[in-house]
C-alpha cells in the first residue's frame, strides 16, 4: 500500500466553483449524477500546459460521462481505475463535466460514503467517503458551493435532507417526491452529508446574539423523540457559550441534527446537516447515566463548535487535522468547564488521556500531533491528534492568557475564513497577534512521545532562596530517535508548614509578578529557576493544573504526598499527590505479591482517605474523583514487564483494606447522599450519586460474596430510579458472580432489551467482569439477538471492552483472549474495515508484557498480516505494531 507523505503535498490542479448533485435514491442502486464547473488552478499559458484532471473514486459504477454536453469515451478521453478517474487531456480554461454513477447504499457494510442504518438512507463522507458516492477531487482544500437535489419514495423517506437551506420541495410521480438544498458556504466534500428516511422531528429555535432566528431541529427514528430534550438544551447553550466566550455566531437560519443507530463514530460536523450515534443525542433518566449525559453534552457541543473551527476554517491537507480536532476539543473541554466543576473536568480529562494518549505516545503507533505520513487516514483520528492536540491548544492559552489567546483566534479566522488552512497558519495567528515567537513551541505538533520532567529543590536557610532544578527529556519513538527541547508552561508553587501557598517571584522579577502559582517557561534541557525572600516549604506542588502533558519523574516521598493530598491549594494538584501515593503503594505491593507475600498499606494514606470522606467542604464530585484509585491499565503503564493478576490483586486489596478500615465513614458518605430530589443529571445530586457510588463500590469490596455486601447492591439496583443508580450496583455484581448477580442481570435485561444502547451497557458490563469465564460469556453473547459484527455500538460494546477495558482476562495466560481478538479483528476486517483497525489497536502493546505473552501476541499479529485481502486500514496497524 502507498504511503501518503506530508512533504509531498501539491495544491491541487483544479477548483471545483460549484457542485449540483442529484440522487434517485434506491436501497440497492442509487442514481448520482453530477455537475462540476471545473476551473484550472495552475497557469495554463498555452494547450501544453493543460494537465490531467484527476477524480477520486472507489465502489462505483460509471453509467456515464459528459464534458461541455459532449460524452467522452474510455481509453480515448478518460481511464478509471480502482482508486478514481483521470480526465487525460481536458479542454483549456473552465469547462463542465457531467458524471452519473451508481452506488450500493444497502451492500455498504463500511458505513462510509451513502449508507442505510435501520432503514435510513445516510452519509459518512469523513475524510474521505465522498469519493464512495461520485468522482471528485475529495480532498479538503477544494471547496465548493453544493445544490443538491434528492428524489426518493414518499412513504419510506418522507423526510430529505442535505446541507444548507431548503430552496424547494415537490412532487413527483410513483409516489416520490423530492427536496432541493443549497449551501451558500464553499465547502470541502467531508462537510457533504445526505439524510433520507422516516424520522420524527423536535424543533426548537433560538436567537442568535446579532438577532439571527435559528431553527433548530433533532431527527431521531420514530419513538425516540422523547429523548432528544437534553440534546436539544446542550445544543442551545453551546450555541450562548460560543458567542459569549469565543464572539462566534451561528451562520446560517437552520441547525439540523439527525441521530441513528449505526454509526462509525460518536458523530460528524457536516455543514448545518450534524449527524449523530444515537448513543450521543438519547437520554431520559431511566436509560442514561449522568456520564452518558455529559458525554452528549460535550459532543454536541463538539460538533456544533466545529461550524467555525472546522468548516468555516478548514484543513488544507489531512495531516492538519489537529487544526480543527485539537482546537474544537479544547473549545468543548472549556465548555464543560464553564457549564461544570472545573477541577473536576480537569481531572476526568487528564484520567482519559493517561488512560488511551499515554500509551499511545509510548508504543509503535506513536505518532506526532500533526503526522509525517499515514497509508490510512482513518487511522489517525487518534487520542494524539484530539487529546494531545487538545493540550497543545490549552499550553498556548496558558502561555498567552485568555485575552492573547482570543486576540489569536481573531486573528486566525480573519486570515483565515472561507479557506483551508494548517497548523503552521495557527500558530503564526497566535505569534503576530501576540508579537511573540512560537517557533520552539511549534515542535509539539512535530515531535512523539510524551515528554518527562523532572524537578529538584533544594532551600538556601541563609539567603532565603527556593532553588528549582527542572530538566526535561523525551524518549524515542517510531522515526525520533533524539529528541530536541519543548517550550513547556509548567505550573508550580510551594507550600509553607501551614499548607498555605508562599507567593512566588522569580530573582530578578518584580513584586508585582508575585502569585501563588508560578507558570515556568521551559526551553532547555535543563534549567534552573530562583525564588527568593521566601520561607523554607514544606512542599512542592508542581504541574499544577496538569499545565502541560508529561510525565513526571521526581520522587516525592510519602510524606509530601500525603501533605499535598491533604492540603493543595490547586484540587487537580491535589487529586494527583492521591494518585501518585496510591500508585506507589499499588507497586510496591505488586512487588510483594509477586515475591509471594501479603501486601500492607501505609496508615498514611488511609487517613488521608478518611479526611477526604469526612471533609464536610469538599466538592463531592471531586471527592469521588479523590477516592478512585488509578485504574489497572495505567498502574500497568508504569510497570515492565506488566504483570495483570498482580496488579488486579493488589488493587483489590487495597480497596479491601481502605472498606475494612474505613467501614464506618464509608456508611456514613453512603447515607448521608442519598438523593430525595426529582432527577436532574449534573449540579450537586449527580455529585451526590457519584460519592455515594463511590463509597458502595468500596463497601461492596467488604467479603463481597457475603450477604450484607451482596444485599446492598442487589437493594440499591432495586431502589434506583435512574440508569446511575442501576449502573453502579451492576457493574459491581458482574464482578462478583453468582446467583444474585445472574438474576439482577436477567432483571436488566428483560426490562430493557428492546432499548438499543442500554443493551450496549448491558454486553458492556460483563465484558469487563474481572470473572474467570468472562471470555466464555463474551462468545455466548455473540449469539444473542443484539449483538451484529455489523454494527459498530454492539462491536465496540461487546468485543472493544473486552479487549481494551479488560486487561485481566484480555491477557489471559494461555493467549486465549489473543487468539478471540485477532479472529474477529479478521472477520470485521471483511465487514467494516475502520472498526476493524480501530479495534486491533490493544494488540501492539505487546512490549510491555512477559516474554509468553510477547510471542503470543505477535503471533496473532503476523497471523493477521498474512490474511488475505487485507485493508490498508488493518494491514498498516497490523504492520507498523509488529515494528
Ligand atoms: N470529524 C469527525 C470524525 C470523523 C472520523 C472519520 N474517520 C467527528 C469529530 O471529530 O467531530
Ligand atoms: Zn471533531
Amino acid at each position: 500500500p502507498t504511503v501518503i507523505r506530508r512533504e509531498d503535498y501539491t495544491a491541487p490542479d483544479y477548483a471545483i466553483d460549484s457542485l449540483a448533485l442529484a440522487f434517485d435514491l434506491e436501497p440497492g442502486a442509487t442514481r448520482v449524477k453530477s455537475r462540476l464547473a471545473v476551473a484550472p488552478a495552475h497557469e495554463q499559458g498555452s494547450a501544453a500546459d493543460v494537465r490531467p484532471l484527476k477524480l477520486d473514486g472507489e465502489a462505483l459504477k460509471l453509467v456515464s460521462i459528459a464534458l461541455d454536453g459532449q460524452p467522452l469515451a474510455e481509453g480515448r478521453d478518460y481511464r478509471v481505475d480502482d482508486s478514481g478517474l483521470t480526465v487525460t487531456a481536458p479542454p483549456q480554461g473552465s469547462f463542465t463535466l457531467e458524471i452519473e454513477t451508481e452506488i450500493d447504499p444497502k451492500g455498504n457494510s463500511e458505513l462510509s460514503g451513502l449508507y442505510l442504518s435501520n432503514g435510513i438512507f445516510c452519509t459518512q463522507c469523513e475524510a474521505e467517503g465522498f469519493r464512495r458516492i461520485t468522482y471528485f477531487p475529495d480532498r479538503p482544500d477544494v471547496l465548493t458551493r453544493y445544490h443538491v437535489t434528492i428524489r426518493g419514495p414518499k412513504d419510506s423517506c418522507p423526510v430529505l435532507l442535505s446541507n444548507g437551506n431548503l430552496a424547494e420541495t415537490g412532487e413527483l410521480s410513483d409516489g416520490r417526491h423530492y427536496a432541493v438544498w443549497d449551501d451558500p458556504f464553499p465547502k470541502p466534500s467531508y462537510l457533504f452529508a445526505l439524510v433520507a428516511g422516516d424520522l420524527a422531528c423536535h424543533e426548537e429555535g433560538f436567537t442568535t446574539h446579532s438577532g439571527r432566528e435559528v431553527a433548530l431541529r433533532i431527527y431521531v427514528e420514530h419513538g425516540k423523540e422523547s429523548r432528544t430534550g437534553w440534546a436539544m438544551d446542550s445544543l442551545k447553550r453551546a450555541m450562548r457559550w460560543d458567542e459569549t466566550r469565543f464572539g462566534l455566531e451561528y451562520d446560517l437560519d437552520l441547525f439540523n441534527i439527525v441521530a441513528v443507530s449505526d454509526f462509525n463514530m460518536g458523530a460528524m460536523e457536516n455543514k448545518s446537516l450534524n449527524v449523530f450515534n444515537d448513543k450521543y443525542i438519547l437520554a431520559d433518566p431511566d436509560t442514561a447515566t449522568d456520564g452518558d449525559y455529559a458525554g452528549i453534552e460535550s459532543v454536541v457541543a463538539h460538533e456544533y463548535f466545529h461550524n467555525w473551527t472546522g468548516n468555516r476554517v478548514t484543513c488544507r491537507d489531512w495531516f492538519q487535522l489537529s487544526l480543527k480536532e485539537g482546537l474544537t476539543v479544547f473549545r468543548d473541554q472549556e465548555f464543560s468547564s464553564d457549564v461544570r466543576s472545573r477541577p473536576v473536568e480537569r481531572i476526568q480529562t487528564v484520567r482519559a488521556l493517561r488512560a488511551r494518549q499515554f500509551p499511545e505516545d509510548a508504543g509503535p503507533l506513536a505518532h506526532p500531533v500533526r503526522p509525517d505520513s499515514y497509508i490510512e487516514i482513518n487511522n489517525f483520528y487518534t487520542p494524539t491528534v484530539y487529546e494531545k492536540g487538545a493540550e497543545v491548544i490549552r499550553m498556548l492559552h496558558s502561555l498567552l492568557g485568555e485575552d492573547g489567546f482570543q486576540k489569536g483566534m481573531r486573528l486566525y479566522i480573519e486570515r483565515h475564513d472561507g479557506q483551508a488552512a494548517t497548523c503552521d497558519d495557527f500558530v503564526a495567528a497566535m505569534a503576530d497577534a501576540n508579537d511573540v515567537d512560537l517557533e520552539q513551541f511549534k515542535r509539539w505538533y512535530s515531535q512523539a512521545g510524551t515528554p518527562e520532567v523532572e524537578v529538584t529543590g533544594a532551600y538556601d536557610g541563609d539567603s532565603g532562596t527556593y532553588e528549582m532544578t527542572v530538566r526535561q527529556t523525551c524518549p524515542p519513538t517510531p522515526g525520533q530517535p533524539e529528541k530536541q527541547p519543548l517550550q513547556i508552561p509548567f505550573a508550580v508553587g510551594l507550600l509553607d508548614a501551614q499548607g498555605q501557598d508562599i507567593p512566588l517571584a522569580l530573582e530578578g522579577e518584580d513584586s508585582g509578578a508575585t502569585s501563588a502559582t508560578k507558570v515556568l517557561e521551559l526551553r532547555e534541557s535543563e534549567q534552573r529557576f530562583r525564588f527568593p525572600g521566601v520561607p523554607e516549604p514544606r512542599a512542592l506542588s508542581y504541574n499544577r493544573g496538569f499545565s502541560a502533558p508529561v510525565n513526571l519523574k521526581s520522587e516525592q516521598s510519602a510524606e509530601e504526598l500525603a501533605f499535598l493530598m491533604a492540603q493543595d491549594s490547586d484540587p487537580f494538584a491535589r487529586w494527583e499527590a492521591g494518585q501518585r501515593y496510591a500508585l506507589r503503594l499499588l507497586l510496591q505491593a505488586v512487588e510483594t505479591l509477586q515475591a509471594g507475600g501479603v501486601p500492607e498499606f501505609d496508615t498514611a494514606f488511609i487517613d488521608a482517605f478518611r479526611e477526604i470522606l469526612r471533609d464536610p467542604q469538599l466538592d463531592k464530585a471531586f471527592a469521588a474523583e479523590a477516592l478512585t484509585l488509578p485504574g489497572e491499565s495505567y498502574i500497568g503503564e508504569q510497570m515492565q514487564p506488566l504483570d495483570v493478576d498482580a496488579i488486579h490483586r493488589a488493587r483489590e486489596a487495597l480497596r479491601r483494606r481502605l472498606a475494612e478500615t474505613l467501614t464506618d465513614d464509608l456508611q456514613e458518605v453512603y447515607t448521608v447522599n442519598t438523593v430525595t430530589e426529582a432527577y436532574s443529571p449534573e449540579g450537586e445530586q449527580a455529585a451526590q450519586r457519584a460519592l455515594r457510588n463511590t463509597a458502595l463500590s468500596y463497601l461492596s469490596a467488604l467479603a463481597p460474596e457475603e450477604g450484607a455486601a451482596l444485599e446492598r447492591l442487589v437493594d440499591h439496583y432495586h431502589a434506583a430510579d435512574n440508569m446511575t443508580d442501576r449502573m453502579a450496583p451492576l457493574r459491581l455484581l458482574a464482578d462478583i458472580g453468582g446467583e444474585a448477580a445472574e438474576a439482577t442481570l436477567q432483571d436488566f435485561h428483560d426490562r430493557y432489551r428492546d432499548n438499543d444502547l442500554v443493551m450496549d451497557k448491558w454486553l458492556a458490563l460483563q465484558a469487563v467482569s474481572a470473572r474467570p469465564d468472562t471470555l466464555e460469556r463474551v462468545k455466548a453473547l455473540e449469539e444473542h439477538p443484539v449483538f451484529s459484527l455489523s454494527r459498530p455500538n454492539k462491536v465496540r460494546a461487546l468485543i472493544g471492552t473486552f479487549v481494551q477495558a479488560n486487561p485481566l482476562r484480555y491477557h489471559a495466560a494461555d493467549g486465549s483472549g489473543y487468539r478471540f481478538h485477532a479472529d474477529r479483528v479478521l472477520t470485521l476486517d471483511g465487514i467494516n474495515s475502520q472498526i476493524a483497525a480501530r479495534l486491533l489497536t490493544p494488540l501492539g502493546r505487546w512490549a510491555r508484557m512477559g516474554e509468553e505473552r510477547q510471542r503470543l501476541m505477535k503471533a496473532e499479529l503476523e497471523r493477521i498480516l498474512s490474511a488475505p485481502d487485507l485493508s490498508r486500514d488493518v494491514y498498516e496497524i497490523a504492520s507498523k505494531s509488529l515494528e
